[in-house]
């Protein structure tokens, strides 16, 4: 065969895919179960590169260059699984399947471990940037082993956006863990619109603003440290107008979030990792909590009296909302990271985290300045034991830190739900605090289950007698 790569599964994702290879000039092999969207690709995209067309698996992987490399953009699951399992009867050791779709780490680790045994290799791809990133340049956040990325990379790193000339793709590590940055990615990506949409809700019902002129402020943030593609569609969105009623969209819009599990994924493995992603929980929290719509309306209706709202927006609240936000946002990406580099530890995956913030720089939805200057901290220091810690952060916070209090309180006055804002302010709080009331908590485990505690002078466990003389013993 002559195709440098392929690509089978040709719904929205895999055709971008393949049409951003091509344009770039890769001979790609086009391959779907039903043959009907491989002809359709060609017909209307055929004149933008060189593609060549396959019917069935076995013919795609004639077309193809050895070793060989597919892409698989199937449907995550089942069908990903199918389609492997099926590829993998017809390859040779060396020959190369890069899963593209939101698999979950673990399937992605099984997988490959079971590829591996038949000298195959197997690549679990994070893609984000949705269907336009597809086309027009994605991040990419591959796994899989080191050799197979050097046959990959090249390829990868050519159609991924770029910034500053430097491509957003990096091999993340071995086995899972490109699919575990990419759903971490998605679990900031979750914490970071639910801190603008609190924003926007203490905007609205503090502040007083209209939803046009909340997606002004907006448009003045994103020229600052703010600056960020979520930013920028969230003025976009607030400043449009619903055609059939003359209203804000977001008052037309019904205020039930929806959530596909990639969130919900990244808090489980915090859960098992021991690692507080309070931020990213919150966030999906707060999205199920939207869509209870039963539940709110029979505790709305317990309660139906309004807080009073204050007769006028307190002094400077949109740029101590601004500061709430970039501190807050600060704590979710520490989060993020510190997720990341327990899950490296444990997986034994060695990620350099700096690179993580450089390859989001484009193509993804949680683009922005910001993470310029997390790589930064990482580049000065990679052992660094939060964000938060980083001269650039820590400074940052320390500014914000008057006004995100103000802001907290504000919101609590009002009653307005602020779980972002108000959660990351108290992980801030909880980690700088001289002494924490875990003290008391151990106490209580001693009194009733016996289970011990350590003292802050001397060494050993202890355990008081609570039901004896109340003596201390050695344990
Ligand atoms: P879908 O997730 O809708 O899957 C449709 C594709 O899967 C079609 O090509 C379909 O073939 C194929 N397929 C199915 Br369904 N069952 C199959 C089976 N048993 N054997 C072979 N093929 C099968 O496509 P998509 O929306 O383009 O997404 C592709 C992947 O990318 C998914 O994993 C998704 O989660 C991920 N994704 C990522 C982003 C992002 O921003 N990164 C966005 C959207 C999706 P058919 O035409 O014959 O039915």
């Amino acid at each position: 065969g002559t195709a440098r790569i392929a690509v089978t599964g040709l719904a929205t994702m895999g055709s971008n895919l393949a049409r951003n290879l091509a344009r770039n000039g890769f001979r790609v092999a086009v391959h779907n179960r039903t043959p009907a969207r491989t002809r359709a690709l060609v017909e209307q995209h055929g004149h933008e590169g060189d593609f060549v067309p396959a019917e069935t698996l076995p013919d795609l992987v004639a077309a193809l260059q050895r070793p060989r490399q597919i892409i698989i953009m199937v449907k995550a699951g089942q069908p990903t699984d199918a389609v492997i399992d099926e590829l993998a009867d017809l390859l040779e050791p060396g020959d190369m399947i890069i899963d593209g779709g939101n698999a979950h780490f673990a399937d992605t680790r099984r997988r490959e471990a079971r590829l591996r045994e038949r000298g195959l290799h197997f690549v679990g791809a994070g893609i984000s940037g949705g269907e336009e990133g597809a086309l027009n340049g994605p991040s990419i956040m591959p796994g899989g082993s080191a050799e197979s990325y050097q046959h990959l990379g090249p390829v990868l790193e050519t159609i991924a956006a770029k910034v500053d000339g430097q491509p957003c793709c990096v091999h993340v590590g071995p086995d899972g863990a490109g699919h575990f940055v990419k759903m971490v990615h998605n679990g900031i990506e979750y914490a970071d619109m639910q801190l603008i949409a609190e924003s926007y809700d203490l905007l609205r019902h503090v502040g007083g603003l209209e939803p046009a002129a909340i997606g002004e402020v907006f448009r003045t943030w994103n020229s600052g440290d703010l600056e960020s593609y979520l930013v920028e569609i969230t003025a976009e969105v607030l400043g449009h107008v619903d055609a059939a009623t003359g209203k804000p969209l977001v008052d037309v819009i019904a205020d039930q979030a929806e959530q596909k599990g990639t969130g919900r994924w990244t808090v489980q493995e915090a859960l098992e990792l021991g690692v507080p992603v309070t931020g990213i929980a919150e966030a999906v929290f707060a999205r199920s909590l939207s869509a209870n719509t039963d539940q709110r309306a029979a505790v709305r209706a317990a309660f139906p009296e309004a807080e009073q709202a204050a007769a006028k927006a307190p002094e400077g609240l949109v740029e101590d909302v601004r500061h709430a936000l970039f501190a807050s946002k600060v704590v979710a990406y520490a989060q993020g990271f510190d997720e990341i580099r327990a899950a490296s530890q444990t997986y034994g995956w060695n990620i350099d985290l700096g690179a993580m913030a450089t390859i989001w720089r484009g193509g993804c939805i949680i683009r922005a300045r910001f993470l310029d200057r997390i790589r930064a901290a990482y580049d000065r220091d990679p052992e660094l034991a939060s964000l938060l810690v980083d001269d650039y952060f820590a400074s940052a916070v320390e500014q914000a830190r008057e006004a995100w209090r103000r802001v907290v309180v504000a919101a609590v006055r009002a009653g307005v739900p602020t779980p972002g804002f108000s959660s990351a302010l108290a992980y801030y709080d909880a980690l700088r605090a001289e002494r924490l009331p875990a003290a008391l908590v151990q106490g209580l485990r001693d009194y009733f289950g016996a289970h011990t505690y350590r003292r802050v002078d001397r060494d050993g466990s202890f355990h008081t007698l609570w039901s004896a003389d109340r003596s201390e013993v050695s344990a």
